[in-house]
């Protein structure tokens, strides 16, 4: 069979994202088959109509990874761009429209009506391959765990996680790196999959399972040198928290450095007790960007939040990456559960705590299903059981409103440089692509420490 893979994430902010999770997928289907990939970060739609003429595909594989940008404040929503690609593929092709992605995940049998796909596969994309074959044979897919069809009936359960071979296909020479490396420079990496913790709010371990599931040291050694070769200067590790395994975190950082990797990486962190030293391994393994995903500085917060951390754990998480020379940004969720002026007060007084670094404000916390954030807002009468959060619905806290928590963090830190609500899609540090234009690498939010 002829199997188009198609990545329609054309976002650059904050930077353009390699699509990794077709990597996997090309990775699970069977050799017999004959897979290309269009990025539409490299292709326009015109030459997708093209490609579709000359390859004439039998499927066409559809990554859904982003739904919107999660920002309450100028929110960006993208399934409708996604149902504009989807449209077009049909115009030019009779190709079955398979979709799946960790933002299809999340809702899958919306995005599913939305944008009309014949067959979506909930979770981990390696059952593609299964789905693949199932065709292959005139069998009908729905049968296999994750799959779902276009008028599901069925119930949409996360199906259990893969236990199958996972294979990497990266290929140095592929036509649609060179956007990435001439973008930043900047490719990707998954060392495991899965998040152990239960923060209320959030997504991830839906996505990839609450168990860890680790990948050898070496082997992911090996593909941060396959990156280097191909020419990347930087490389995040994609990992919900890279260091939720602090064992196996150390254990790959020591493999980066045995294999002789000498670019730059970074990746997110949770700011949880560290043993001493931890930080300075990872820096002698290359890591120069730490990404923590502290949420608040409040207690009572993190607390609500079940964040695994204390404030006090924060601020010596931070204190060691700076003694280790690494450059450390925080993520502050702010408007959850709980939230109040004190509360965002006490977060403000606390930045002052955070010697050198970037502060990413987001303010209004995106509810999502199969979270415990959802059963709050449920059981407070914030969203009923029929709202349909595909367009984004962020929770409202009970004693302070977004307006509120957006003036109190302006008035205190709106005029600092390393304080940015949101992404920077409003524009705070635009000139992003134009550095990368100049051939500076990497996420580039060190330039906005102070
Ligand atoms: C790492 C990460 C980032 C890093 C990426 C760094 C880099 N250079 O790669 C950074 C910090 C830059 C980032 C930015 C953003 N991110 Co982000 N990110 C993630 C994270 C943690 C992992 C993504 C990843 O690469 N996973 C590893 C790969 C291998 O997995 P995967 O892509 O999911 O693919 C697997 C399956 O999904 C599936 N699959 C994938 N494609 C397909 C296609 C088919 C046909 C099939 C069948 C299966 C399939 O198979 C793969 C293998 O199993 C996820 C959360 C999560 N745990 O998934 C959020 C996540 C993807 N991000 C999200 C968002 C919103 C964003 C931003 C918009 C946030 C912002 N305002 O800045 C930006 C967008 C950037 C961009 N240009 O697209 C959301 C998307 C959902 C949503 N609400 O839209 C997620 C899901 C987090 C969440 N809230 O739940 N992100
Ligand atoms: S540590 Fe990070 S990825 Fe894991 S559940 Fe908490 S917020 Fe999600």
């Amino acid at each position: 069979m002829k199997i188009l893979l198609v990545s329609p994430n054309t976002l650059t902010n904050p930077y353009p994202v390699y699509p990794i999770g077709l990597d996997y997928v090309a990775g699970a289907i069977s050799p017999v088959h004959e897979v290309r990939l269009a990025d539409l970060n490299v292709h326009s739609l015109d030459d997708l109509d093209e490609i579709l003429l000359a390859f004439n595909p039998d499927i066409i594989g559809f990554s859904c990874r982003n739904i919107d940008n999660m920002e309450a404040g100028g929110s960006r929503y993208f399934i409708d761009e996604y149902r504009k690609v989807v449209v077009r593929l049909r115009k030019s092709s009779k190709a079955l429209i398979i979709c799946g992605g960790s933002g299809f995940t999340i809702m899958p049998k919306q995005i599913m009506t939305t944008l009309g796909a014949d067959y979506g596969i909930i979770g981990e994309g390696e059952r593609f391959g299964l789905l693949v074959e199932a065709l292959a044979r005139g069998e009908e897919p729905t049968r296999l765990p994750g799959v779902i069809a276009a008028a599901a009936r069925q119930a949409t359960a996360t199906p259990p996680p893969w236990d199958g071979p996972i294979v990497r296909n990266f290929q140095g020479h592929a036509d649609h790196n060179r956007f990435y490396l001439e973008k930043g420079g900047m490719l990707n990496l998954q060392s495991k999959r899965g998040c152990s913790f239960h923060c209320i709010y959030c997504s991830y371990p839906h996505i990839e399972g609450r168990k860890h599931r680790l990948i050898a040291p070496e082997k992911v050694a090996r593909m941060a040198l396959d990156l280097q070769e191909s020419g990347a200067r930087y490389f995040f590790v994609t990992d919900s928290a890279f260091n939720s395994d602090i064992r196996h975190s150390l254990a790959v950082a020591r493999a980066f450095k045995a294999a002789g990797i000498s670019i730059p990486w970074g990746g997110f962190f949770a700011p949880v007790r560290l043993p001493a030293g931890y930080f300075s391994i990872m820096a002698d393994a290359g890591l120069s960007h730490v990404e923590f995903g502290t949420e608040s500085l409040a207690d009572a917060i993190l607390k609500t939040y079940r964040k695994p951390f204390t404030v006090r754990d924060v601020l010596a998480a931070h204190q060691q990456a700076l003694d280790a020379g690494l450059h450390a940004a925080h993520y502050l969720l702010l408007g959850g559960p709980g939230e109040s002026a004190a509360t965002v007060s006490e977060t403000l007084d606390n930045i002052d705590k955070l010697p050198r670094t970037v502060l990413f404000f987001f303010i209004g916390i995106r509810i999502y299903p199969q979270t415990e954030l959802y059963d709050i807002a449920l059981a407070e009468g914030k969203i009923s059981a029929a709202t349909n959060l595909l367009e984004p619905i962020f929770y409202q806290a009970d004693d302070i409103d977004r307006q509120s928590i957006e003036k109190l963090v302006t008035a205190r830190v709106g005029k600092r440089v390393n304080c940015v609500v949101g992404s920077g899609d409003a524009g705070e540090i635009t000139p992003v692509s134009r550095m990368y234009a100049r051939g500076y690498t990497g996420p580039l939010w060190e330039h906005l420490i102070r």
